[in-house]
This record gives C-alpha cells, structure tokens and sequence, in this order.
C-alpha cells in the first residue's frame, strides 16, 4: 500500500471527539507524513551502513545486514502516534525484535536503559523495560517495501505503543546504559525549546506521557492548531524535494 505524504484535511487535526480505538488527544491522519525536527533531507548514510551497538559489558558491534538477517523475522502492524498530535492507523513494519538482538548480544545484568541515535544527530533513550517489549522493532520495511529515507530507511526503531519520538529513523548507534543517559541532541536556540518539550522518559502514548515537564493536556491545543500545520507543511515540502531526487 502507498500512502499518501500530504492530504489538506490533515493540516489541521480534526476537532471534537477522538475516534474509537485511539489514546488520549489523538486524532487520525489519513497521510503518512514525514515528520521529525528533521524536515528537509533525508541524512548522509554511509554507502554500506551498519548499527553500532555498544555498553552494559558486550563487545562494541556493528551490526549489517548480514547480521540482522540471521535473527527471526518479525511483523507488527500497530498505529503510529506522534506527540503533535496525530496517528497513523495500520502501519506494517517488518524488521528483527529488538529484544531477540538483546538477548543474543548477552549484556550485563545492571543495564536499565537504552538510548538510540539516527544518522541525523537525533536520540531517544528508552528504559529498557519499554525496549524490549514484544512489539519493538529494528524495521527494514513498511507496507511492504523497503524502508524509505523519509521514514528513516535503511533501519529504524519503531516502538508503536511510545509517542513517535522514541522510534528513531535512519538508526546508527544503540547505547546500553546502567543510568539514564540524556537525550538531548541540540545545542542552540531550538536546541533550549525542545528541551522544554523533552521527550517523557516513558512516552507510553495510552497513559499520556507526552513530555517530562510540562502536563500533557497543557499542550494538546497548541500541537494541534500551531505546530502541527506548521510541522506538516514543511514535512510535505520536504517530502517532494527527496522524492525529486
Ligand atoms: N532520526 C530521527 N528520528 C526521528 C525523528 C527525527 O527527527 N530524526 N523524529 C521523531 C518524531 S517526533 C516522530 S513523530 C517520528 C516520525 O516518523 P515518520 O517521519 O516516519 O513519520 O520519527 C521520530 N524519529
Ligand atoms: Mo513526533
């Protein structure tokens, strides 16, 4: 199935009621739209990439995809829900378990969380608990094709039951930690705002856990009728300017 990457309806998150079968304060999008703080370009990956994973005692790897292949294949068709607002029904990712990866790298007992980086200079951390749950995927596609860059091919976690911040695109790095590392990836002036609007350590979406400072309800009306149109326009524009390419 292809989806559409921009529909006009969607600018603006439908008001009113939250459709049946959705988690608080969401609404449902019909596009799939690429989103992020990184709009416009997909990042620079190395011609052969591969995952480093390192910490909790194991030995650093870099996993290809050679070494992906030899774990169990898996498929999770969830819906996927952004802290702006908005989900995506019935996405189908296919990729490894990260808990099936985990379980073979043996790590140290004290490790508690896992922090992810994207080829762009994006991180999440994860407690473990959430990671290794038995929907969370390294994904290598989507609907039946390859991951697209604008999705965050060539791998990426997704984690469907967290806010989207937690499932990073073009994934590089996995740290296994034995404290919470941080996630912030920017050191400027929207570096400090997203700071505010850090993510939740948790994010699980059904309990709301938007962000760590702020309360969730506190940022529902601003999302939906001020970032989000923003952040979606300039996700189409960037959208046409990969597809060009
Ligand atoms: N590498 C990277 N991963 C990222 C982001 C990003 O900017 N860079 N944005 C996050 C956010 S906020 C969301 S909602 C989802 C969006 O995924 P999509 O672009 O496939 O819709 O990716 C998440 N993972
Ligand atoms: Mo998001």
């Amino acid at each position: 199935m292809t989806r559409d990457l921009f529909r006009v309806g969607d600018l603006f998150l439908r008001r009113g009621r939250a459709p049946a079968g959705l988690p608080p304060g969401q609404r449902e999008i019909s596009a799939y739209p690429r989103y992020g703080t990184n709009f416009v370009r997909d990042p620079v990956t190395p011609r052969s990439p591969s995952i480093e994973i390192s910490g909790a005692g194991i030995e650093t790897a870099w996993l290809d995809a050679a070494s992906l292949s030899r774990l169990p294949r898996r498929d999770v068709v969830a819906d996927f829900h952004c802290v702006a607002g908005w989900s995506a029904r019935d996405l189908r990712w296919e990729g490894v378990l990260l808990r099936d990866l985990y379980e073979m790298l043996e790590p140290a007992a004290d490790a508690t969380h896992l922090r992810a980086c994207g080829w762009d200079g994006f991180r999440a951390v994860l407690v473990l608990e959430d990671a290794l749950g038995e929907d969370v995927l390294i994904a290598d596609r989507l609907d039946g094709d390859p991951l697209p860059g604008e999705h965050g091919g060539p791998w990426r976690l997704v984690s469907a039951s967290q806010y989207g911040y937690k499932s990073v695109k073009h994934l590089c790095r996995i740290e296994l930690h034995s404290r919470e590392p941080s996630d912030r990836h920017m050191r400027c002036i929207p570096g400090l705002a997203l700071r505010t609007l850090a993510q939740h350590p948790r994010g699980r979406v059904w309990q709301e856990e938007r962000h760590r400072h702020v309360p969730a309800q506190s940022v529902r009306w601003a999302y939906r009728s001020l970032a989000h149109p923003v952040a979606y326009t300039l996700s189409y524009l960037g959208a046409l300017r990969t597809r060009r390419r």
